[in-house]
C-alpha cells in the first residue's frame, strides 16, 4: 500500500485492472449526458444567484456476478431505505441529489407509502379507467407532488446500478463530472459495497455446472475506492461513508480506521442489530451517538440535519467552496 497524505491508497495497478477488466457500462453515454444536463442546470441556478449544494447519495447493495451470463451472484445487505429517505431530506434542505441506487431497491418518495402490493393502490372505475383507492389517495398524492417537485426543480437525478462493476464506474463518472464543473459537493455513501469480486476475464461465461462437484472459487479484493474518490476523483468533496458491522465490539475501531485510511470527513458507524435505531457519527473532532427519537420518527431526518450542519461548517472554512 502507498501512503499519500496520511491515507492508505490501493495500488494504481489494482485500480486500473479493476476498471480495465470491468464490462463497459451499457448506457455510459446516456449517463454522461444526464449528468451534464443535471450539472448544467445546477450551474444555471447558481449563476442566477441561488447557489445549490450537490450531494451524491449511494444506496442499496452491489452484486458480484459469478458468471458472465449471470445466473448466480453474491449480494450485499441493504434495502436502500436509508439512501432513499435521506435523499428526500437532502432535497427538503435544498440540496440537489444524484441518487445512485440498486435497481429494485427503495426509492425516494416511496418510502412512506404503505408496503401493500402495487395493485392494492388502484381501483377500476365503471368506465374501466384507473383511479387511486380513496384509502391511499392522500399519501399517493403527497408522494407524486414531492417527487415531481424535486424532478421539475432539477434537484433529483436517479442513476441505477446492479453490479459492483456498474456501481464503481458510475461513482467515478459522478465524481469526475462534479469535479469538472467545479462543484465540490458531498458524497453520502450509504450503499453496501462488495469487498470481493470475480474479475470479468476469469469469470465463467456460462452457468456454473453442479456436476463439477463442490465449488472452489477465488475472489479478488475490490480495491479501496474510497481513497481514490478522495484523492483523485473528487479531492475537494465532503465525503461521508458508512461502516456496517455485525460485531459491535469492532465497529468503532473500524470506523476510526476508515476515517484515517480513506480520509473521510465523517464516518457513520452502525451495527446490524440496531442500525435503524442508532448510529455513531464519527469525525476528527470525536464521536456523537444519534438515536431515533421514537418509532414513528426517521433516524435519517436527524442524520441529514446533522450532516447539513456539519457540511455548512466545513464550507465556511477558508479556501473551501461549495
Ligand atoms: O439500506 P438499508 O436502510 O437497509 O441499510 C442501510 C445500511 C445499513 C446498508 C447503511 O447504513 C450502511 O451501513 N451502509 C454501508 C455498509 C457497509 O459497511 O458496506
Amino acid at each position: 500500500m502507498d501512503s499519500i497524505n496520511g491515507s492508505e491508497a490501493p495500488q494504481e495497478s489494482d485500480v486500473k485492472s479493476f476498471f480495465d477488466s470491468a464490462p463497459p457500462l451499457r448506457d455510459g453515454d446516456l449517463i454522461c449526458r444526464k449528468l451534464k444536463e443535471f450539472m448544467d442546470g445546477i450551474a444555471r441556478s447558481s449563476e442566477s444567484g441561488s447557489p445549490v449544494r450537490v450531494v451524491c447519495v449511494t444506496s442499496g447493495g452491489t452484486t458480484v456476478p459469478l458468471e458472465q451470463r449471470c445466473v448466480r451472484y453474491i449480494d450485499n445487505f441493504s434495502s436502500g431505505y436509508r439512501g432513499a429517505a435521506s435523499t428526500e431530506y437532502f432535497v427538503k434542505a435544498g440540496y440537489a441529489v444524484i441518487f445512485v441506487y440498486r435497481r429494485g431497491s427503495c426509492q425516494p418518495y416511496c418510502s412512506y407509502l404503505p408496503q401493500d402490493s402495487f395493485l392494492e393502490f388502484f381501483d377500476l372505475t365503471e368506465d374501466s379507467s384507473i383511479q387511486v383507492c380513496q384509502s391511499h389517495a392522500t399519501v399517493v398524492k403527497k408522494a407524486i407532488r414531492d417527487y415531481r417537485k424535486a424532478v421539475d426543480e432539477g434537484l433529483l437525478l436517479k442513476l441505477p446500478f446492479t453490479t459492483i462493476f456498474e456501481y464503481l464506474q458510475i461513482l467515478k463518472l459522478v465524481a469526475t463530472s462534479m469535479s469538472c464543473t467545479g462543484t465540490h459537493g458531498m458524497f453520502y455513501l450509504a450503499a453496501a459495497v462488495s469487498d470481493f469480486y470475480v474479475p470479468w476475464e476469469s469469470m465463467a461465461e456460462h452457468k456454473i455446472q453442479s456436476a463439477v462437484g463442490p465449488l472452489d472459487m477465488r475472489l479478488t479484493q475490490v480495491p479501496k475506492m474510497l481513497s481514490v474518490l478522495r484523492r483523485e476523483w473528487a479531492p475537494s468533496a465532503f465525503c461521508i461513508s458508512f461502516k456496517l458491522e455485525t460485531d459491535p465490539d469492532i465497529l468503532l475501531q473500524k470506523a476510526d480506521a476508515a476515517m484515517r485510511k480513506y480520509g473521510m470527513h465523517v464516518v457513520i458507524a452502525n451495527a446490524l442489530a440496531t442500525y435503524k435505531e442508532e448510529v455513531i457519527f464519527v469525525t476528527k473532532g470525536g464521536r456523537t451517538t444519534v438515536r431515533r427519537h421514537n418509532k414513528d420518527s426517521d433516524l435519517e431526518e436527524q442524520l441529514t440535519d446533522l450532516l447539513v450542519e456539519t457540511h455548512s461548517e466545513y464550507i465556511k472554512q477558508p479556501g473551501v467552496e461549495l
